[in-house]
């Protein structure tokens, strides 16, 4: 069969053998996410930013994030109003694994777009019903509110939720919105690929990992620390540094030249295995 002219499943694209194919899937999880309308266009863009760290990184979640996860439930555990923030990327790759994690912390999930519209907004709230939420805040136009701060669509938040909450969990987010939720006295927990980005920087505690491996790693986390008592939860959180975890992220980034030449004798092994046949 002509695999140039087929259309249709990505399977017959992506053969299991190619060194590259869960990285490949992931891809096309968001491509159809963009088509059944969740993803924006530059949601594909900001995938391709984070896949490029996610290289650097050796596509594994670092210490250093295991650690930022612990803290980052630990503290979602103690506040009194948690809110997850889920935008068109993030209904596309984690639907499920995103409403596993809302049922473990007991935060409402809320449709919060930088490219706001109402299709968008109700496609995604259909995914995550469809993934098994049973509300899903930010689209009820009677609950519409303003986080002061922003000029763009990001204001937009839910009286029953964001607007109330203690704490939000955001990803693939713009700085703006982070540095306003943190202005208006709400705890960030960012998930952001790169540790230098506004939103990185800006959030209270910041997970530098692929939001594919750490939602699932958090849902984890949340059951594990539900049996711990509050003062051990506080101690978690005091211990624990936001500033020592993004310069961890970029040391761990920096070393990755030392894959290069370990990198370049598989290479050279290909090359060979393929002239053999
Ligand atoms: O809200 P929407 O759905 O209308 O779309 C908003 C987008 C995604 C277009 C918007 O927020 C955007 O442009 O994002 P940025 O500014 O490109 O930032 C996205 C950040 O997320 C970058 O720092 C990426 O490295 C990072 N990122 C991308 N994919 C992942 C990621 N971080 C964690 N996991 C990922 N899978």
């Amino acid at each position: 069969m002509n695999l140039l002219t087929e259309t249709g499943s990505t399977d017959n694209f992506i053969p299991d053998d190619h060194p590259r194919s869960e990285s490949l899937r992931i891809r096309h999880k968001l491509v159809e996410g963009f088509e059944k309308g969740l993803v924006a266009k530059a949601g594909l863009i900001a995938h391709g930013r984070g896949e490029a760290f996610d290289y650097l990184l050796g596509e594994k979640t670092i210490e250093s994030a295991e650690k930022a996860i612990q803290a980052s439930v630990a503290q979602m555990l103690l506040c009194k109003h948690p809110v997850i923030s889920v935008n068109g990327n993030v209904a596309a790759l984690v639907a499920e694994e995103i409403v596993g994690l809302s049922e473990a912390v007991s935060a409402p999930l809320e449709v919060n777009l930088f490219y706001r519209s109402r299709e968008r907004e109700l496609a995604i709230q259909e995914a995550l019903l469809e993934a098994g939420a049973k509300q899903v805040l930010g689209v009820d136009l009677d609950h519409r509110t303003l986080l002061p701060g922003i000029s763009h669509q990001r204001r937009y938040v839910d009286d029953r939720g964001i607007a109330n909450a203690d704490i939000v969990l955001v990803m693939l987010e713009d700085g703006d919105r982070t540095i306003a939720l943190r202005a208006a006295n709400k705890f960030v927990v960012a998930i952001d690929l790169n540790p230098l980005s506004r939103t990185a920087l800006a959030g209270s505690f910041t997970i530098v990992d692929n939001l594919i491996r750490s939602i699932p790693l958090m849902t984890k986390m949340a059951d594990k620390l539900k049996g711990k008592d509050v003062v051990e939860l506080q101690q978690i959180i005091d211990t624990y540094s936001h500033q020592r975890t993004l310069e961890d992220a970029l040391r761990v980034m920096g070393q990755s030249y030392k894959q290069v030449a370990p990198m370049l004798d598989s290479i050279i092994v290909a090359i060979k295995d393929k002239q053999k046949k």
